[in-house]
């Protein structure tokens, strides 16, 4: 219910960044649809700049390059979609754009989704469907991640947390919302 009053908040801001975006809540509903459902939705939460930051350091990976590594039994795993997202919106871990995420397999992931971004959603899926996207990627994701977020509305931060128990084997994280991926909103996950 407060998510549904949020979103309505500023429909012309919203509409404006959509058209000068990809041009398309239309597309957007379309692509869902045709993606079909995918496989469960996190329940968001709110979080304000300060708590964000809290969340933020709980990451306990180790960025090198372009790789973020984690070991031990639990990896914590920190997403952002940061602020400004154009020209392109990418995934932000351990300050790095869209890397490659190495995993112990066997580990407990858990995951930590935060879109910065006001009035409008992105999402985090984990599939084993392999680059390039097309504008509707169809990812059949092997874990519960997110649909669509919330948009950040005035001070407040969507996020969501979700944890994933992989096998061994080569994973993508990629944003379900048509046209992200094929814009290069997606990285590597490997667990070995
Ligand atoms: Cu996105």
């Amino acid at each position: 219910m407060g998510v549904d009053r949020r979103e309505k908040r500023s429909p012309r801001r919203a509409r404006t960044l959509m058209v000068a975006g990809l041009g398309v809540g239309a597309l957007l509903q379309a692509g869902l649809v045709w993606a079909g459902p995918l496989v469960g939705t996190s329940s968001f939460k709110w979080a304000s700049s300060s708590q964000v930051r809290a969340l933020l350091a709980k990451d306990n990976g180790t960025a090198q390059g372009t790789t973020v590594s984690y070991s031990g039994p639990v990896a914590r795993v920190v997403i952002e979609v940061p602020q400004p997202e154009f020209p392109f919106p990418k995934f932000e871990i351990d300050h790095l754009r869209n890397p490659t995420l190495v995993l112990p397999a066997g580990a407990t992931v858990k995951f930590t989704f935060i879109n910065r971004i006001k009035d409008f959603s992105h999402s985090f899926q984990v599939t084993k469907t392999a680059p390039p996207f097309p504008m509707f990627p169809k990812l059949q994701p092997v874990m519960a991640g997110t649909e669509l977020s919330p948009a950040s509305t005035g001070a407040k931060v969507a996020y969501a947390n979700f944890t994933w128990h992989p096998a061994a084997g080569h994973y993508y994280y990629v944003c379900a919302i048509p046209g992200h991926a094929k814009m290069g909103m997606f990285g590597s996950i490997v667990v070995q």
